[in-house]
């Protein structure tokens, strides 16, 4: 499927080339946005052109990435997103109006920690079968049989076209990927250094825990659902440094160290 959507793309992109003449155009395109976002806080960019678009294309990478509308444009159009990292952020957009004239254009955005709390650790207290076999191929008398544990980190990011966010996980939630402890060397993540921020009055985020055994994955939370969530807001008002999660369905116990 994928490489049929490729095909027509690089098709459409033959048949627009062939359009190009020495006319020049007068096809601008303006856009506008506050200059000031707390991270994973809904960015509102609207898009203004001087005549109908007929395409535009939104990338976050300068069009390494980039995700292609044919629909609805006119001559404004809004576009929502939504940013798990602080700093600068550039998004790039380039429109095409009927006559297939190009106009690409970027816009810059600081994106701050405002009042988003800080991960600062992960300890895994407990999980389903720990300290027994997760890796059968080796007998229980080889260390190897121990998980290899990591854990992925999920948030809501807004949808592009309607600025609402998602209610059920899916990988357009991936965050974050921790690193493997093998064998259950250690259940202890340090993430001092790895700037992950959660706006709780915005997202919250979910943790799901892995035996990563090769090219393959195993479900230490016995899912679906293969996440939980932190409920960090739970304890804005006593902002503890430590928050631990029990689900003892899954004899899951987990203790998350926060930043306020
Ligand atoms: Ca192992």
């Amino acid at each position: 499927m994928k490489k049929i959507i490729l095909g027509l793309f690089v098709l459409l992109n033959i048949a627009c080339s062939s359009s190009d003449d020495d006319d020049p155009s007068n096809f601008t395109l303006t856009l506008s946005a506050i200059e000031e976002i707390e991270v994973d806080a809904r960015l509102d960019v609207m898009v203004n052109a001087n005549e109908p678009m007929q395409s535009l294309k939104v990338s976050l990478d300068n069009f390494e990435t980039s995700v292609t509308n044919y629909n609805d444009l006119g001559s404004a159009t809004p576009r929502y997103f939504s940013f798990n990292n602080l700093g600068q952020q550039t998004i790039y957009f380039t429109a095409k109006n009927t006559d297939n004239v190009e106009v690409t254009e970027s816009i810059t955005v600081n994106v701050v920690r405002g009042n988003a709390v800080k991960l600062e650790q992960i300890q895994l207290n407990s999980f389903f079968n720990l300290g027994n076999t997760w890796d059968d191929e080796f007998p229980s008398s080889n260390i190897n049989h121990l998980a290899d544990v990591s854990f992925g980190l999920l948030k809501p990011p807004v949808n592009l076209l309607t600025g609402l966010r998602p209610s059920a996980p899916s990988l357009s939630w991936f965050w974050y990927r921790s690193v493997t402890h093998y064998n259950e060397s250690s259940l202890t993540w340090n993430l001092q250094n790895e700037d992950l921020y959660v706006n709780i009055d915005e997202v919250s985020a979910y943790i799901g825990f892995l035996d990563t055994d090769g090219e393959f994955a195993q479900d230490l939370m016995l899912g679906p659902p293969s996440e939980i969530v932190m409920p960090i807001a739970d304890y804005i008002d006593t902002q503890p440094i430590n928050i631990t999660v029990d689900e003892p369905s899954i004899d899951l116990n987990f203790t998350v160290a926060i930043d306020w």
